[in-house]
């Protein structure tokens, strides 16, 4: 035994909808990024803090890198190699059931110049047999590109502890850079939006779940103990603005019941939560409304 404290930043990367935000909650043990099985899911780095007795984990999710010419996706995509020279350690994320595809190669081809340390983490392994996994890792292998690769499963809590004593491994003797009731740098009324949005990705479909923005204007708790949370949801078109508000306001409702039982739950309040949606024409394409509604919000 050591009195050694270590301390440092491991950033998760990888294509959208491999499980990266997945990972985040379940190494922190408590929900600071959304997650849907659509992709480009996260728009912005979420940073999670893992207290253990003699280290601190500080672990950075970003969005999902892809090709898209929209400003919005170009920020996004910016935000995930923005971390790659500024983390101790890279941890790369594949999805097991997919295999390695074009998609993983773009990934692996913008950090070709990138001298930081980078694990290859294999996720979903739930899904696959054992020797697709195997000839997975094989192939994986021979790319050298990698310190070691760990197959896991994120949802499953499959692996996890291996991967914090790995993550550990590479990272440096520091100081607790931050107090011990700090897990996220998440603000509160971003991560309700984000849960609302969360619903929304669950509920709609076709080009509904990408063109929506969620944004908490207020909250605030009324004299009988309940919690009022006024939000307002952004599309860019009438159309979609009628599909969120639905026949007779059918699926409003859904979105709001969705989302207070969650909300409930997590502030153990009694929530009012009044949703308003509007359309913002082409908001994914102007940098301001981007700001606006919280998609740059930097980490630390
Ligand atoms: N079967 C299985 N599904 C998983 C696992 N990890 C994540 N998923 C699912 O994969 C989907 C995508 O997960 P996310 O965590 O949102 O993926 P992401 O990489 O953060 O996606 P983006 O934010 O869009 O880049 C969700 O439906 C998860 O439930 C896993 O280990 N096994
Ligand atoms: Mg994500």
């Amino acid at each position: 035994m050591t009195d050694t404290f270590k301390s440092g930043y491991a950033s998760i990367v990888g294509r959208p909808n491999v499980g990266k935000s997945t990972l985040l909650n379940r190494l922190l043990m408590q929900k600071v990024a959304v997650t849907s099985r659509r992709p480009q899911t996260t728009r912005n780095k979420i940073t999670g803090v893992l207290h253990l007795p003699n280290a601190q984990i500080i672990l950075v999710d970003t969005p999902g890198i892809h090709q898209s010419e929209r400003t919005l996706n170009e920020m996004m995509v910016r935000a995930s190699v923005s971390t790659f020279s500024d983390v101790d350690l890279i941890l790369v994320m594949l999805s097991a059931d997919a295999g390695f595809c074009d998609d993983d190669e773009f990934v692996l081809n913008s950090m070709k110049q990138v001298k930081t340390k980078k694990v290859l983490v294999i996720n979903k392994i739930d899904l696959v047999e054992k020797p697709i996994l195997l000839s997975l890792m094989n192939e994986m292998n021979q790319k050298s590109l990698f310190e070691e690769i760990i197959p896991i499963s994120a949802l499953k809590e499959d692996g996890l502890d291996q991967l914090k004593s790995l993550i550990l491994s590479y990272l440096p003797e520091g100081p607790e850079y931050f107090p011990k009731d700090m897990v996220t740098d998440c603000p509160e009324t971003f991560l309700f939006g984000e849960i609302i949005r969360e619903k929304i990705l669950n509920l709609t479909r076709f080009e509904v779940p990408h063109s929506v923005a969620v944004v908490v204007e207020d909250m605030h708790e009324q004299e009988n103990g309940v919690v009022q949370i006024d939000a307002t949801i952004f599309a860019e078109k009438d159309s979609q603005k009628k599909i969120l508000i639905g026949e007779g306001g059918n699926m409003l409702k859904n979105i709001g019941r969705q989302a207070r039982q969650e909300l409930e739950k997590r502030l153990g309040a009694k929530i009012f939560l009044k949703l308003f949606v509007k359309v913002k024409a082409n908001w994914r394409d102007q940098s301001r409304a981007i700001k606006e509604f919280g998609y740059t919000h930097d980490s630390f």
